[in-house]
């Protein structure tokens, strides 16, 4: 591991590179333990930014030869890359090295998985390939030959040619380094058709490791619907003759969009009813609609540099987000991505690691890859359609991809269409790109005569990083109720443009209710003392699906906090309200089963230090148990009824409406099981026919400390299927209770099947622990050791992967002073840690910063 440069690199410094590219020719000629990688380059300046020293990014790779239009030449070399003198004018660049793919745990460059060669390179893996300015803003058509005796040889564009023993491909659309990819392996494909709507024939391969291609139909038609969808939508066609879809074992993230050759985390393809879970199905086909959506929105149109990550990655989370819509329900899926929102954006914005939705420095751009950039990034983009409307946002978008098709743009570019096409001013909304944090919108609200007015006030709190925060823009959805229920204004939007801005609305016959913030109009936190009467008359009248389950999450929060900060009893206002929604039989039963979900126990104690109080994680745990027990026993007879009714007739399907019902009544049996103790849950996870039900009723049983003996039937069950023993390790983890959480850690890590190099057993055991709050921040500080020793392994190995679940500890300033203590002392220990990488040096620098 080097140490690397810990220099920060700033948006305020972007130079466009030197040179430009017509064509790069790559030959690979592929071996485990020395691949040679010649490259062929036709550079020639670019008028735009004359007399710079020639310098290619490269790291790791031995030179081999280079040679300037045929001529041997010596550069200089670097551990970041070469500098050599070049002609004034066009030249071909020649250049061969090795790179011994076997050996490299990062996962990063090209590595091997299980016998079969992969890339990654965004977003600066391609530099670890060959030399190359490995900058998004340098596009190019590529031409590559594979040599290998594999027999699947696969990279972007279209076919040019196989025979045994070599391929070669050529991608007609230049682009940019980072969308490079190349796989070899003894691969077998799931394949489909799909026709443009312009009469276009495309090839659609799914390739996996032979024995797994029983488990891609889910994946290829969510491909095929996403095709359709970007068509129907966005008006965007396909533009290769093949799309090739491939699954990797190893791989640091979700999937990666790589120009006609995505390659995916196998996690988020394969799937069957037996191993697969309701919800893996439905993230399969959200990654499956992102990936493919970035072909547009990434692809085509890439960002100039890194930190305008969010131009491409906010605007495909929030396609991907309406196509999960229309497949699906919007309510349900509109609370999904604020919960998960609020759990991992707003923690983020409002910690030592908040950044602004385009950061304006970074030391190592994969730490940037954050719920920030993606869903916050998404969420404005959200609030931009609210404020042009769907007209203008279509217009807008029309001019986006007509203007910028082929261009590394960055967020100005995306702003001015929106201008240029609607006519409005966004320089003030331009804020929610430049300043971090969760903006507070509190309210006063009066009532007299027939008018309600609506006083509010939004607070963008100051940070050192940036100080003097301006008013942003918040578009607040606002709908108002009459005594009985009934609504009496619509969603209407208000624009806040103001510190403190005031509404009223007139000829009301008696003082409403305000629903605020409908649809979660904007990312801010709204703050008001609402009364629990109001919040239950809410969760029962609003129409508003999303406020009317917010206002259920609200008040079960604010009695949570009373249960927590006073030892209150659970409150019958909320008892009574969430029964009224479970068996309210006119709602759909996937948004019934988000009513009976609460609030984490981590959200609990984020709003107890907001409130000034020093959360307890134990204490919120216990808490959160007996609201669980007392929900349980008030609606014993309703969730009974519940779980009968819910069945699913007929054989599995995927579809929301089944996957609705199942999870309605999982929500029904994992109350139930804290009332008998386990008995319908053992039966449940005995009959259980599809994964979704047997990991239901296995984690209703370890929530409560049973299920010892199912536990042990499901590993044996499935030892063989990595993916579903991730679950097995996952669920463990992430339900031990704190009485013995760190002894179960400890097990599971010296578990013959713990293999800790493959991230996605590395995230379900050590993330899974760390996202268990009361098994992670144990009084005695043993968690956090645990949790440091095995970030600090990971990232001599595999720095991204350590340095994402480095954010455990992000929380550190929230604790009592022996807990800060000990989380500080954990990032110190693991700061001081000789050969740190630089991932790991920058997030805990930042952490243990302000
Ligand atoms: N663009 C990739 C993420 C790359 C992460 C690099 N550390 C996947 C995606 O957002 O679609
Ligand atoms: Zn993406």
């Amino acid at each position: 591991m080097t140490d690397g440069a810990q220099q920060p690199i700033y948006l305020a410094d972007y130079t466009p590179f030197g040179w430009l590219i017509d064509q790069v020719e790559l030959t690979f000629r592929l071996s485990p333990d020395a691949t040679r990688v010649t490259s062929r380059i036709r550079f020639r300046p670019n008028p735009d930014a004359p007399g710079q020293e020639f310098f290619l990014h490269g790291e790791q790779l031995r030179l081999i030869r280079a040679a300037i239009d045929g001529a041997e030449v010596t550069p200089a070399l670097s551990d970041t890359g070469l500098t050599c003198a070049v002609p004034d004018g066009p030249f071909t660049w020649e250049a061969e090295v090795e790179i011994a793919p076997n050996a490299n745990t990062a996962l990063e460059g090209l590595y091997m998985s299980n016998g079969m060669y992969c890339t990654q390179c965004e977003a600066e893996g391609f530099r670890k390939i060959t030399y190359y300015p490995d900058r998004p803003d340098v596009m190019a058509p590529f031409t590559v030959r594979v040599e290998s005796d594999l027999p699947v040889l696969l990279s972007n564009g279209n076919p040019a040619g196989a025979e045994a023993g070599w391929a070669e491909w050529h991608d007609p659309w230049p682009k940019p380094a980072y969308l490079f990819a190349l796989v070899a392996g003894d691969l077998v494909a799931k394949s489909g058709d799909f026709t443009t709507a312009s009469g276009k024939n495309v090839k659609l391969n799914i390739w996996v490791r032979p024995g797994d291609e029983d488990k891609c139909d889910y994946a290829l038609d969510a491909l095929i619907r996403s095709m359709r969808w970007d068509e129907e939508v966005y008006a965007r066609e396909y533009d290769l003759d093949v799309f090739n879809i491939v699954a990797v074992d190893d791989f640091n993230m979700g999937a990666m969009e790589n120009k006609g050759l995505n390659i995916f985390n196998s996690k988020y393809v394969l799937a069957s009813p037996e191993t697969a879970t309701d919800d893996d199905f439905a993230r399969i086909e959200a990654i499956i609609a992102h990936e493919y959506f970035h072909n547009w929105t990434g692809n085509r149109i890439t960002c100039r540099d890194w930190f305008q990550l969010c131009l491409k990655e906010g605007l495909t989370v929030f396609r991907d987000q309406q196509f999960s819509g229309d497949m699906r329900s919007h309510a349900v899926k509109r609370i999904e991505d604020v919960l998960m929102l609020r759990a991992r954006q707003f923690r983020e914005d409002n910690g030592p690691l908040a950044h602004p939705v385009r950061p304006e420095s970074y030391v190592e751009i994969n730490n940037f890859y954050t719920a920030t950039v993606y869903e916050k990034g998404a969420e404005v983009i959200g609030m931009l359609k609210r404020l042009v409307g769907d007209e203008g946002y279509a217009r807008a978008l029309d001019l986006y991809f007509d203007r910028h098709d082929g261009d590394a743009a960055t967020i100005e570019d995306w702003l001015k269409v929106f201008e240029d096409a609607t006519g409005r001013d966004l320089g003030q909304f331009k804020r929610w790109y430049s300043q971090p944090g969760s903006p507070r919108l509190s309210y006063t609200d009066h009532f007299n005569s027939g008018r309600y007015e609506i006083h509010f006030k939004q607070e963008n709190q100051d940070t050192k990083s940036h100080p003097n925060k301006q008013p942003q823009v918040i578009p607040i959805a606002i709908g108002l109720l009459g005594p009985n229920g009934d609504e009496v204004l619509p969603t209407t939007v208000l624009e806040m443009t103001e510190a403190r801005q005031s509404f009223a609305f007139d000829g009301l016959a008696a003082r409403p209710v305000p629903s605020i913030l409908r649809g979660f109009s904007a990312p801010v936190i709204l703050d008001h003392d609402t009364t629990a009467q109001e919040r239950a008359f809410l969760l029962a009248h609003d129409t508003d699906p999303f406020n009317r389950w917010e206002a259920g999450r609200a008040l079960a929060k604010d009695v949570l906090i009373r249960m927590v900060a006073d030892g209150a009893a659970p409150d019958a206002t909320l008892l009574h309200g969430i029964g009224r929604v479970l068996t309210d039989d006119d709602l759909d039963p996937a948004y019934r089963a988000l009513v009976l979900r609460l609030p984490s126990e981590d959200d609990i104690a984020q709003a107890l230090f907001d409130q000034g109080r020093t959360p307890d994680p134990l204490t919120i745990h216990r808490a959160s148990g007996a609201l669980k027990d007392a929900i349980a026993s008030h609606l014993r007879h309703d969730l009974g009824a519940a779980y009968e009714a819910m069945t699913c007739p007929g054989p599995y399907s995927p579809e929301a409406v089944d996957a609705g019902r199942r999870a309605l009544r999982l929500a029904a049996l994992g109350l139930l099981t804290r009332l008998d103790g386990g008995a319908l849950a053992t039966t449940h996870f005995t009959d259980a026919d599809n994964m979704t039900d047997q990991q239901g009723a296995l984690t209703a049983l370890l929530a409560v400390g049973a299920g010892e003996d199912q536990a042990a039937a499901f590993y044996d069950q499935w030892r063989h299927d990595r993916l579903v023993l991730d679950k097995w390790f996952m669920l463990r983890a992430a339900l031990a209770g704190p009485d013995n959480a760190a002894e179960v850690l400890t097990t599971l890590t010296r578990h013959a099947d713990f293999d800790w190099k493959n991230p996605n057993r590395f995230r379900s055991v050590i993330g899974a622990y760390s996202g268990n709050a009361a098994g992670f921040h144990l009084a005695d500080g043993s968690g956090y050791a645990l949790v440091a020793d095995w970030l600090i392994r990971m990232d001599g190995v595999n720095p991204q992967t350590a340095a994402r679940m480095s954010t455990a500890f992000d929380t550190w300033r929230r604790y009592d002073a022996d807990r800060q203590g000990q989380m500080r002392e954990a990032l110190e220990r693991i700061q001081a840690h000789s050969g740190l990488s630089r991932d790991m040096s920058e997030m805990v620098a930042r952490m243990l910063g302000d």
